[in-house]
């Protein structure tokens, strides 16, 4: 697994509720007492609920390139005044020496720029292209980015280096040897490995049972992982490749052999072979390999198993109990509660609305979320540990590998449920325009509990459902599958959720590791521990941009109160309510034992009570960090997973707290992410981004396999509304609510309940014991 970026931007902007929701009215059908249980034939079905379309109050700003836009760029940057001297990069023998365009897609646009828009205070956003470009043939060859616009080309066109994004020591470059690792490149590396393994295939063969003639010989039966990062700031090149045998999940199918070659430069001839590890020992050459192999000096480990039947996720074993019977599931009976526009991305859902944007790097982003609010960014990134130079080396970065491209089409009914809404995802990759069909479901789900309940006893009773729309990503990247949930609740909270499964990244098994990196989980393979770290932007507008950090810590302290003469001094608690004054305050842990609060205020709003309106960052499950902060594999690269939380003024030219193309250069990464705080600019009352850390810390375990379960593998986070609502907690409008009088009753004195109108749709079938009258007992 590798690490991960995702991208929420988030603001809050105060918004007003739609009007109620107005549902036909259905009365309960006269049920024998075992209709539940029979299955329903098609008749009675409840139909499928159809999509409601609303119109965006503005066509979105966030409209990927088209291929007519890709194409008159393309043109543009290859016309001679400009001195490209661009390669086709489409062309079979394109050279790491050669300059040629990597990948456009639009320019992520100034905040300023789309809040103007959005607010009807100009016309448009102006278009840009983000432009990467290899430049091999330059004196000091690098991958460098620009930015190009206004679009459409025209007089006033110019291409600029995109140098406000990054904040790293060169700019927005980074020097050839941590670049790309395109065809290329690829094919270079390829040439030398496979050189270097055939001349050693029956050593290999014999040490592994494993060998590699290339990746087109029908003799190979292994394959190499190329080991991120493979170069330190740009200037080196140095790659580990773990062996592995090529057949199913070749994750979980290591051998004990690590080949290392240093692949710095654009000139392939200088590519070379650095070490071989065996059984961690280390050989310099392959004549080194050969002479201790044919003295007999090799001790030799178990080959990996070639019955990876392990791996297999068909099912298997005796049927359980009634599993023959379908599981519960999601279903909106009585139509679906939420607005989709498919051509603007824009959603409305019981007074939440928002925009969504997509990309390759990071996949789904939200923008000017109103409730009240805005937008959010994910970076998941891995730190593997352990004993040899795979495991130890790895530090993946996922948006190098583009979280978005890699999104997939969730299976119906499975990984969303039946009926869901499904978005396409349209990006641009490389020069031309791609579409993910269906790649982002949308569903309305019962959180699984009521909002709110009480019973007041002879007076009263009530129960609030509780609902939340949920927009959902899953991303394969390599041997692992993200889930990403955000969830929008009806009382005014954003739930964000990840979760992780796949093939667990396993180690080649070594009793001698007696443990140490994880237990043994199959017959040559070993879990090794990891962290992986998941980064989102919340950009607050909580009303408007400014805003404040509050923490609000419990302290306990000795007190003496003159109404307990009798106890002295004695511990008690209090607020201890600290505003982060600047940027130097801005990098924060997890309060231990929870501690502390954690509010995003704005104190020129205030409530009916006068206290500041806001939102509280409720930690959930795992918000972890890097447990190391000094891996040289995430030295300064990985800086935003360094701590749980952190604030910073927004600023255009500090848009994400990571690069695709950073993770290769720990040491000179496009990003710094403590640089933002290095101004200690003040944060009161300024408009604030708040950075967040989801992420596990991977036990691995057997369960892990065949595929890691996604219970454990969970983080979360909430974002919920503090002092905010001008009545209280923001559901006392809700409908879908039920109410018992005692004093309402029918004509034989029971109490009757008040649905608002709103009662399970005819369709459903109810059972004797979902009769509500006589729920209410006194
Ligand atoms: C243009 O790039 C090629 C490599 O693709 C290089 O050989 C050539 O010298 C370059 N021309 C100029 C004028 O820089
Ligand atoms: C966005 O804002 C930055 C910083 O103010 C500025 O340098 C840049 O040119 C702006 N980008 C666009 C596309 O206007
Ligand atoms: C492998 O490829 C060679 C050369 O193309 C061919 O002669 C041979 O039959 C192939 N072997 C197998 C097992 O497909
Ligand atoms: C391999 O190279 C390293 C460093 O160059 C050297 O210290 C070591 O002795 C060499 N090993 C062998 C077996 O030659
Ligand atoms: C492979 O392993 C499975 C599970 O241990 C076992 O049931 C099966 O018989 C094995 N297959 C072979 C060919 O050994
Ligand atoms: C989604 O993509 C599919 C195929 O790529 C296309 O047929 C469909 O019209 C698209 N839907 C929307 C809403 O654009
Ligand atoms: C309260 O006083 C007791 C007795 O002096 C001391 O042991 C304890 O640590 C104090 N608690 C706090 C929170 O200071
Ligand atoms: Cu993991």
């Amino acid at each position: 697994m590798r690490l991960s970026l995702l991208f929420v931007a988030f603001g809050l902007v105060d918004g007003g509720r739609t009007g109620t929701t107005s549902h036909s009215k259905c009365t309960y059908r006269d049920s024998s007492p075992d209709t539940i249980f029979k299955r329903q034939g098609s008749a009675s079905a409840c139909p499928v609920p159809q999509d409601v379309t609303v119109t965006a109050p503005r066509g979105t700003p966030f409209m990927p390139l088209s291929q007519p836009e890709l194409d008159s760029i393309v043109e543009w940057l290859g016309s001679s005044g400009l001195g490209l001297n661009l390669s086709d990069p489409s062309s079979p023998t394109l050279a790491m020496s050669d300059n040629y365009i990597s990948h456009i897609e639009t320019l992520k646009p100034n905040k300023t720029d789309v809040l103007d828009y959005l607010r009807g205070d100009s016309s448009s956003v102006p278009r840009y292209a983000r432009v990467m470009i290899n430049e091999g043939a330059a004196t000091v060859p690098g991958v460098v980015q620009y930015y190009v616009g206004p679009l459409p080309i025209s007089d006033t066109t110019t291409m600029r280096p995109l140098d406000y994004f990054y904040n790293g020591p060169n700019g927005p470059k980074v020097l050839y040897s941590g670049g790309l690792f395109d065809a290329p490149r690829q094919r270079a590396v390829e040439a030398i490995v496979a050189s270097t393994m055939s001349g050693i295939a029956d050593i290999t063969l014999d040490l592994t049972g494993l060998v590699y003639y290339g990746s087109t010989d029908n003799r190979t039966n292994s394959e190499y992982f190329v080991q991120n990062p493979y170069s330190t700031d740009g200037t080196t090149g140095v790659v580990w490749l773990p062996w592995r045998r090529f057949a199913k999940a070749p994750w979980d199918q290591p051998s004990d052999l690590y080949v290392s070659f240093d692949i710095a430069g654009t000139d392939a001839s200088l590519y070379h072979l650095r070490m071989i590890v065996y059984n961690l020992v280390v050989y310099n050459s392959t004549d080194d390999l050969r002479a201790a192999w044919s003295a007999g000096e090799i001790t030799k480990t178990p080959k990996p198993t070639t019955n990876d039947s392990f791996l297999d996720k068909d099912r298997t074993g005796a049927m359980r109990d009634l599993e023959d019977r379908f599981a519960p599931t999601v279903l909106n009976l009585d139509g679906k509660r939420y607005r989709v526009d498919t051509v603007n991305n824009y959603l409305t859902y019981m007074g939440w609305s928002f925009y969504t944007r997509f990309d390759k790097d990071v996949g789904i982003q939200f923008y000017d979320i109103r409730f009240k609010g805005e937008s959010v960014l994910v970076d998941a990134l891995v730190q593997y540990a352990g004993n040899n130079p795979f495991q130890t080396g790895t530090a993946y970065s996922d948006r190098f590998y583009g979280i978005g491209s890699e999104a997939i089409r969730p299976i119906p009914g499975y990984d969303c449920p039946y009926h869901a809404t499904y978005l396409n995802a349209t990006y641009t990759s490389g020069t031309s325009v791609q579409t993910i069909s269906k790649a982002i479901c949308i569903f309305e789900a019962d959180i699984g509990t009521p909002l709110t309940r009480h019973k007041v006893y002879s007076d009263w009773e009530q129960s609030t459902k509780g609902s939340k729309l949920v927009v959902r990503m899953i991303s394969t990247l390599g041997n692992y599958d993200y889930i990403w949930d955000y969830g929008f609740v009806v009382d005014g909270s954003i739930t964000l959720d990840a979760y992780a499964s796949g093939y667990v990244q396993a180690n080649y098994y070594r009793p001698d590791d007696a443990g140490r990196w994880g237990p043994r989980i199959g017959e040559t393979i070993a879990g090794t521990m990891h962290t992986h770290v998941m980064n989102f932007k919340a950009d607050f507008d909580l009303v408007d941009a400014r805003n404040t950090f509050v923490r609000t810590g419990l302290v306990v302290e000795n007190v003496t109160q003159p109404w307990y003469p009798e106890r002295g001094a004695f511990e008690s608690m209090r607020y201890d309510v600290r505003e982060l004054a600047t940027e130097a305050e801005g990098l924060l842990d997890s309060p231990p034992n929870g501690q502390a609060m954690y509010t995003v205020v704005n104190k020129q709003q205030l409530n009916a009570w006068g206290e500041p309106r806001g939102y509280r960052v409720v930690p959930g499950v795992s918000n972890v960090h890097l447990p190391s902060p000094r891996s040289p594999f995430l030295l300064r690269s990985g800086q935003h997973a360094k701590q749980a939380f952190a604030v910073s003024r927004q600023h255009d030219t500090e848009p994400a707290s990571t690069a695709a193309l950073s993770g290769n250069v720990p040491e000179a990464p496009l990003v710094e992410f403590w640089g933002f705080f290095a101004d200690d600019e003040p944060l009161q009352q300024e408009d604030l981004v708040v950075w967040a850390n989801l992420g596990m810390h991977h036990f691995v375990r057997s369960e892990d396999l065949p595929n890691t379960l996604a219970t454990e593998a969970h983080a979360s986070l909430v974002f919920a509304p503090q002092n905010w609502g001008s009545g209280g907690e923001n559901t006392r409008d809700l409908a879908n609510a039920v109410i018992f009088h005692s004093d309402d009753t029918d004509a034989v004195g029971v109490p009757v309940p008040e649905t608002n109108g709103v009662d399970a749709p005819a369709c459903l079938v109810l059972g004797p014991d979902d009769e509500l009258l006589g729920a209410y007992t006194g």
